[in-house]
């Protein structure tokens, strides 16, 4: 009894000390699985912030799309039906062009150059969310885009034809001007959609190839490292302003800190992935000159596209991305 009074006490005391009224739970959607990097980074993330705010603030990771599908999860946050989640913004870039900044081929192609694209668009990105009533907390990439088939592929001209899983509508893009036939299904269906035919390519990470076991399906991965695509977490603006400063300077602080330890994360993955996809019987290597010119050409096109459709804004930061190069 007396222990459960001192238990009590020092609950209270902490969410005084934070300055919260009550304690609140925040479901927070995802759209990877549980032992995906990005789910753990943000299982750690909501750890900080319910540290940092003395339990006032426990956010509840749901991962692989089992609250909102992924293509849903952003919709819902901006909308309230839930404070939190997380996205990979490039499949709204239908929405806004910059959201799909760090899908455009063969502009930032590795985690050094990720970070400094990501850091030239972040204002654009930031104002991009704000208009649509969420607030930007943090990013982390995927490894490195390559290609998986169930054929070798030598060059463009190999790909016709062949029934291709998109993410977004860079993937689907490509998919149009290789002649494969585009099919857009989020990750948590990639499995089901390689063993029943829906999707007999894709191109992602191989982290999302081992995620998905995807040897069981197809036997070619080809590391053409095209773009690092980025996860990002966002709150619902009016959640936020009903936080009061500790709470907010939580999100914030522990949003910092993920972004940099999931991208650690990420980097020292990558190798690894590679590896458990070879161990288990794909081959993997780097593309023929032949398949990195057809694709650079691809490259070359949506690079002007992208920048038609993002006007001054999108000029600017690929301008500011290349003068830091
Ligand atoms: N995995 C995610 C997006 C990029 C990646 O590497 C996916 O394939 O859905």
């Amino acid at each position: 009894m007396k222990r459960t009074t001192a238990l009590m006490a020092a609950t209270a005391l902490a969410a005084l000390a934070s300055g919260a009224a009550r304690a609140e739970t925040w479901d927070m959607p995802m759209a990877y699985p549980a032992t995906n990097y990005h789910t753990e980074n943000g299982v750690a993330f909501a750890a900080c912030v319910k540290d940092a705010t003395g339990g006032a603030i426990d956010i509840v990771v749901h991962p692989n799309g089992s609250l909102f599908s992924g293509s849903d999860i952003k919709r819902a946050v901006q909308t309230g039906q839930a404070p939190i989640g997380e996205r990979l913004l490039s499949a709204h870039a239908n929405e806004n062009p910059m959201f799909g900044v760090d899908s455009i081929p063969f502009l930032a192609t590795s985690f050094d150059d990720s970070d400094r694209l990501a850091a030239a668009a972040h204002d654009a990105i930031v104002a991009a969310l704000d208009e649509q009533n969420l607030v930007y907390v943090y990013s982390v990439p995927w490894p490195p885009q390559g290609f998986y088939f169930k054929k070798e592929v030598n060059s463009v001209e190999d790909m016709k034809g062949v029934k291709f899983r998109a993410y977004n509508a860079a993937t689907a893009r490509i998919a149009e001007l290789a002649g494969m036939v585009p099919v857009q299904i989020e990750a948590a269906e990639l499995s089901q959609a390689l063993a029943t035919g829906v999707a007999e390519s894709f191109i992602s990470s191989g982290s999302t190839g081992v995620d998905s076991k995807v040897w069981e399906s197809l036997t070619h991965f080809y590391d053409v490292q095209a773009w690092l695509p980025r996860n990002t977490v966002f709150v619902n603006k009016d959640s936020f302003a009903a936080l009061d400063d500790a709470g907010r300077a939580a999100i914030m602080d522990c949003g910092a800190k993920a972004a940099t330890e999931g991208e650690a994360k990420a980097r020292e993955l990558t190798a690894g992935y590679l590896k458990t996809l070879a161990d288990n019987g794909m081959a993997v290597s780097g593309p023929s000159d032949e398949l990195k010119s057809g694709l650079e050409g691809f490259g070359a096109t949506m690079t002007e596209e992208w920048i038609a459709s993002a006007g001054d804004v999108g000029k600017a930061v690929i301008d500011a991305y290349k003068a830091g190069k």
